[in-house]
């Protein structure tokens, strides 16, 4: 890695995220109707151990307690999504008043601790209502995730100045509608997850330019795909080409791609390669389509947490470059690569010219309260100096990178893995809901109070910087 100092501007946003069903439970309250995965928890083995969010982290509950916790760890904003069945329960109709006011006095509190608050739209928690109408297969989808987006932006956008439509629009269309491991559980034909893609980003193109005039002000409106970073082995330029190239293919099964999700989010069409790949299973484009998914964004969400090394073959093709034995990995088995979050923001701002902002990044890990009742997770604070090491360099580069999110800040429901896996800052014991800051979360507090300086702090978790330890190799 370069030598470099760690640098952050001093408005560099310091975050940390979650999503509502991975966190609030309270699944019946204020008039709150099912999502796709209440439905999906309850089909036996759709689950590890058969978890739900039925409890969560009781965050609808506890939500000033969390944010009393945001602000002792000093973030700057606070990433968190609205539940789509507190606002429509029945999908459609008169939104319901008390799930905005749920998220209302989230905001307030929030704001009651200088924490700004960072709103998405879905992250995955569709009314089963609209499932029983077909979901994102049905072309009204978009309709209906227009009227909600305004609603809320009516309601929050006063407070609220940073919006992001959708979560990782590849893994619920991968996982979701195609190999059925994530809500809806469905496994559709290529035709049929293409469709289902098709209408999510125009359902995301209506709802930005609904969101810019129920506003009544101007907001900041993003998204957060996941972003796919295959990043060179060394940085020969033709390892670099050839990793800018593979980043952004569309090469592989299962949506895992950059281009085809973005090139039309932001350009107004899908990418020439991806027309090729997917073939016959492509869907009928009309009329009008492909311009209702690119109004202007602000910036550009990036959830990263791993990427892939490649290289240049003999004609300059990329070429995977396995992974040497003993590699790193996380609790959830993924690969430790700090390179991806300075490739990752790089590749992405030169070819969409936006600001970045990663949305999420983190990992899962074995933690539990010690004897003394302290969460120690070096691990934790190894990744992540690491991957904002990585950040910082592309930072000092000139990338415009805006602000970082640490995923996340409960540990809370992963989805299909139900409790096992833990990404939190803070820890949470489920039987009793008690939340214990880890090592990590003090750890992280002094790189916000620091603006960065302390990544090159020697000791995990120390809380002076070395005068002499400014140069990281
Ligand atoms: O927990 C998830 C999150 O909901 C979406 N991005 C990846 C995280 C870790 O798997």
């Amino acid at each position: 890695m370069t030598s470099h100092i760690p640098s952050f501007p001093a408005d560099f946003v310091w975050g940390a995220g979650s999503s509502s069903y991975q966190i609030e439970g309270a699944v019946d309250a204020d008039g709150r109707g099912p999502s796709v995965w209440d439905v999906f928890c309850t089909r036996p083995g759709a689950v590890v151990g058969g978890e739900t969010g039925v409890h969560a982290c009781d965050h609808y509950h506890r939500y000033q307690e969390d944010c009393a916790i945001m602000g002792r760890i000093g973030l700057k904003a606070y990433r968190f999504s609205v539940a789509w069945p507190r606002i429509f329960p029945d999908g459609t109709g008169t939104p319901n008043w008390a799930g905005l006011d749920f998220y209302s006095r989230l905001v307030d509190a929030m704001l009651a601790q200088g924490v700004q608050p960072w709103l998405t739209l879905f992250h995955w928690d569709m009314p089963q209502a609209l499932q029983n109408r077909g979901g994102w297969l049905n072309r009204d989808s978009v309709q209906w995730f227009t009227d909600y987006a305004a609603a809320v932006t009516s309601h929050l956008a006063d407070r609220v100045g940073h919006w992001m439509t959708l979560n990782e629009p590849q893994i619920y269309i991968n996982l979701g509608h195609a190999t059925g491991v994530h809500a809806p559980g469905l496994k559709l034909s290529m035709r049929e997850q293409l469709l289902a893609s098709h209408h999510t980003l125009m359902a995301h193109g209506s709802a930005v330019r609904a969101m810019r005039t129920a506003a009544k002000r101007p907001v900041q409106i993003g998204w957060a795909p996941v972003g796919r970073v295959d990043y060179p082995v060394t940085e020969h330029p033709d390892n670099v080409a050839a990793a800018r190239r593979s980043t952004f293919s569309v090469d592989k099964p299962g949506h895992w791609t950059n281009t085809w999700f973005a090139d039309p989010v932001i350009f107004g069409h899908y990418p020439e390669d991806g027309l090729a790949y997917y073939g016959a299973a492509v869907p009928r484009i009309r009329s009008g389509d492909m311009e209702m998914m690119c109004p202007p964004l602000d910036f550009y969400g990036l959830n990263i947490y791993s990427g892939a090394p490649v290289r240049a073959g003999p004609t300059g093709q990329p070429e995977a470059v396995p992974h040497p034995p003993g590699m790193p990995l996380t609790a959830f088995r993924w690969p430790v690569t700090p390179e991806c979050l300075y490739w990752g923001p790089k590749f992405i701002a030169e070819r969409y010219k936006l600001p970045v902002v990663v949305t999420e990044n983190g990992m899962s890990n074995l933690d539990w309260p010690d004897v003394h009742g302290h969460v120690n997770d070096p691990q934790r604070i190894d990744f992540t100096r690491r991957y904002l090491l990585a950040l910082s360099r592309a930072v000092a580069e000139g990338v415009p990178v805006q602000g970082y999110f640490h995923w996340s800040l409960l540990d809370n429901f992963e989805w299909a893995e139900g409790y096992k896996e833990r990404f939190g800052l803070v820890h949470v014991d489920y039987a009793t809901q008690k939340r214990t800051l880890k090592a990590s979360a003090h750890w992280y507090a002094r790189v916000i109070a620091t603006g960065g300086a302390s990544l090159v702090d020697g000791a995990v978790g120390a809380t002076t910087v070395p005068k002499d330890a400014v140069v990281v190799n």
